[in-house]
């Protein structure tokens, strides 16, 4: 299996690493600062022997070097800086995102495509339309991260088990993601029947903001551990063909109402990419706030 990887910056190469340690595939880190893919390509490489295992990782600035990918990910970009507008980030990397997801299309073009670049639901639509691939592979990560931080704080505040809470994140990623407080679980019961309107209230608030907590405390970059994690999970589910829900961004046509956009809804991902669009039955107040944010998305791809 070989997965490619283009941004040898944090959230790449800790995507980088965790796939090569976890012996899932070989991976090639590609950057245009080659030196910069090359050296942590090494640095990673050096572990192994201390982590045990087989893989190999060589970092590049050659896109001939991806091809025959299963999978590539697309992590080059910039992260918003103080007193950038959101356009301009969408200006930015939507530059990037075109010159990389032709290239791409060129060297790699039976693989499946997974987006991490910010601001990601447009991001994966501009993915989507470069590459011409199947819409099945071409999806962004974002409702895994999200919905992690979710569980995360839940299982904090309530001192329980994460593995014993279910949850989904639908919606953009961003200030209006949509938590399905209806199919969000506590050891099987209601979220709203064992946690207080007001502790609810705070932690969904505390997820919103968990990207911008963690980038005001460390000053410089943002989070990369989780993202990676995240991404790791989801080449784990096509690689390993586990079927298993998870929420990506896609772009739906007709599914929750909604065409034309790319937006996170629960998937079943597999070997081939998004096997399957899973339709939530969801309350009046989530079909609401899912096309407010639908409507941010759109206005995101106008700008594009
Ligand atoms: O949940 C999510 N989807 C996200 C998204 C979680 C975390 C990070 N999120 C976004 O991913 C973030 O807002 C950025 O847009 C990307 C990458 O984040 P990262 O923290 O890894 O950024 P870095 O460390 O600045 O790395 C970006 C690398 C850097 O090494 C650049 O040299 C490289 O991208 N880069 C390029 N590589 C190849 N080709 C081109 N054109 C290019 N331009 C920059």
């Amino acid at each position: 299996m070989k997965v490619s990887i283009i941004g040898a910056g944090a959230v790449g190469a800790t995507v980088a690493m965790r796939v090569v340690e976890s012996g899932l595939a070989d991976v090639v880190l590609l950057d245009v600062l080659n030196n910069v893919a090359c050296g942590k390509s090494l640095d990673i490489l050096d572990a192994a022997p201390i982590i045990g295992h087989e893989k190999s990782i060589i970092g590049t600035d050659d896109y001939n070097q991806i091809k025959s990918s299963d999978i590539v990910v697309i992590t080059a970009g910039l992260a918003r800086k103080p007193g950038m507008t959101r356009e301009e980030l969408i200006a930015k990397n939507a530059g990037i995102v075109r010159e990389v997801s032709g290239n791409i299309k060129i060297h790699a073009p039976s693989s499946i495509v997974i987006v991490v670049t910010n601001p990601l639901d447009s991001m994966t639509y501009l993915t989507y339309k470069t590459t011409g691939f199947k819409r099945q592979k071409v999806f962004g990560m974002a409702g895994v991260l999200d919905g992690s931080r979710f569980v995360q704080l839940i299982s904090e505040e309530m001192k329980v088990k994460r593995s014993s809470v279910e949850t989904y994140i639908l919606g953009s990623h961003g200030d209006s993601m949509v938590p399905l407080l209806s199919h969000t679980r506590v050891s099987g019961k209601p979220i709203e029947k064992v946690l207080s309107k007001d502790r609810l209230e705070a932690i969904i608030k505390r997820t919103c903001d968990r990207g911008m907590e963690i980038v005001s405390l460390l000053g410089t970059g943002s989070a990369c551990y989780s993202p990676s994690a995240a991404v790791y999970r989801m080449i784990d589910a096509i690689l390993n063909d586990t079927k298993n829900v998870h929420v990506v961004s896609t772009c739906l046509n007709g599914e929750y109402g909604l065409k034309g956009i790319s937006i996170g809804v629960p998937c079943v991902i597999g070997r081939n990419g998004i096997e399957d669009i899973v339709e939530l039955k969801l309350s009046k107040d989530e079909v609401n706030a899912l096309s407010k944010s639908a409507e941010a998305i759109k206005r995101s791809i106008e700008l594009l």
